[in-house]
């Protein structure tokens, strides 16, 4: 017997469905989907299931022909932080520049002030909603980065909460230490000291077991390649995978950094080089483009998805969830803008929340398609195609999500 089974649905597996001959979105018509330990014990046509359902599993869910899909994975978020930055936002609207903002003690420094003088509790008040949405849309598993805190006590504050929320709600939360995120003010003009403040972190970054990954910003308002290069090559020392904002606002070469050292993800990537691309295509290297904050910040320099797809490079989506430049809850308005801003297909954007955003955290064998061994993690949607989850805007289909096997209240 196994613990549920669920009938009567259409199931975007998401994988590719036999050599040659392409199904569209993996999809099985008249699906079956049995769950054994959080696990998917079994899964294909109703047809071929040995035996009636009520005989095969301990409950039997029927889908009534609704689409069942991976749980979404948002595979870039900040969304630990203190405070807001909507002053901010209605500064910029009235003509002020992000410069006189920064002067004036707002921006980024303004979020890490915030972040450093609340509490672990008040942090986590902060974040639950913000994760809650997304929990709403059908996300099962949402990576969180610190970067808000730029000395270790807070750094680790910020992972502990993610961890925490993880604890609170049921969704699986992997953790990025993003210390190289920006220069703190007490290090301003020596952004070489602080790249050794932050190499010096790694040690006990990793020892406390908060960080799954490291990740940094290499751009010129922030880090250098070779900057960039210091911290990576200490998170490797470690054994920690890295990965990168790389090539938003200028072209640095972070692709092809990131590619070196083998990175799991390069995100952002407006203006990634060709040679960066094929690099990253060699180091298995997913791409993870962000349309919230292209949108957000109105910039008109659209990523390299032509060059992307052709070389074979996987691209996943991701909310970018921070409140600088992409206050953004929201996995299926991230799926609609991936199609209409940087001309993905339907089909490609939710291949970017589902199979490849779990490449881009490394969960690709557990995470991410519906395959037997996998965990249970589904979304159940209330749609006539799949597509349509990235065709509506600010309505949310979800009927409700499953998370290891068990429904999501
Ligand atoms: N890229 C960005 O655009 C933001 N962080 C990052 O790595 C900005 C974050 C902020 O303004 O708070
Ligand atoms: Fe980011």
């Amino acid at each position: 017997m196994w613990d549920a089974i669920w009938t009567n649905g259409r199931l975007a597996t998401m994988t590719a469905q036999g050599p040659g001959a392409r199904v569209p979105y993996g999809a099985i018509e008249d699906g079956a989907v049995a769950v054994e330990d959080g696990a998917i014990a079994w899964l294909g046509p109703r047809a071929e299931l040995p035996e009636a359902p009520d005989n095969l599993a301990r409950e039997a869910h029927d889908l009534a022909g609704r689409w069942l899909t991976p749980g979404l994975i948002d595979c870039h978020t900040h969304l630990v932080y203190g405070g807001n930055r909507a002053e901010e936002f209605e500064l910029r609207l009235e003509g002020a520049s992000y410069e006189s903002i920064a002067r004036a003690g707002g921006g980024i420094v303004s979020t890490v002030a915030a972040t450093r003088a609340a509490s672990e509790d008040e942090l986590i008040e902060a974040a639950r909603p913000r994760l809650a949405t997304l929990l709403a849309e059908g996300a099962t598993t949402v990576e969180i980065k610190s970067g808000y805190g730029l000395e270790l006590e807070t750094e680790l504050k910020q992972l502990r909460v993610a961890r925490a929320l993880a604890e609170s709600l049921p969704v699986a939360v992997k953790t990025t230490f993003l210390g190289a995120h920006a220069v703190p003010p007490e290090f301003a003009e020596r952004t070489d000291d602080y790249i050794d403040s932050v190499t010096a972190m790694l040690p006990q970054v990793k020892a406390s077991g908060l960080a799954d990954a490291v990740d940094a910003f290499c751009e010129k308002i922030a880090f250098s390649p070779e900057q960039t290069a210091r911290v990576f090559e200490a998170a490797r020392a470690l054994g920690l995978p890295v990965k990168l904002h790389a090539d938003q606002l200028s072209d640095l070469g972070g692709a092809a950094l990131a590619a070196r050292f083998g990175a799991l993800s390069a995100d952002h990537l407006e203006y990634a080089s060709q040679a960066g691309i094929r690099d990253m295509a060699g180091a298995g290297t997913v791409a993870v483009l962000l349309p919230g904050a292209f949108y957000f910040l109105r910039e008109t320099r659209l990523p390299p998805v032509e060059a992307l797809r052709g070389a074979g490079v996987p691209m996943a989506l991701a909310t970018d969830c921070n409140p600088g430049s992409a206050p953004v809850t929201s996995l299926l308005l991230v799926l609609n803008m991936g199609c209409t801003l940087f001309g993905l297909t339907p089909e490609e954007a939710l291949a970017g929340v589902t199979r490849h955003a779990a490449r881009a955290l490394g969960l690709q064998a557990s995470h991410g398609t519906l395959e037997v061994g996998k965990a249970a993690d589904f979304a159940v949607w209330d749609v006539e195609r799949p597509g349509e989850l990235a065709y509506h805007v600010g309505f949310n289909p979800l009927a409700y999500a499953v998370k290891e096997g068990v429904i999501r209240g």
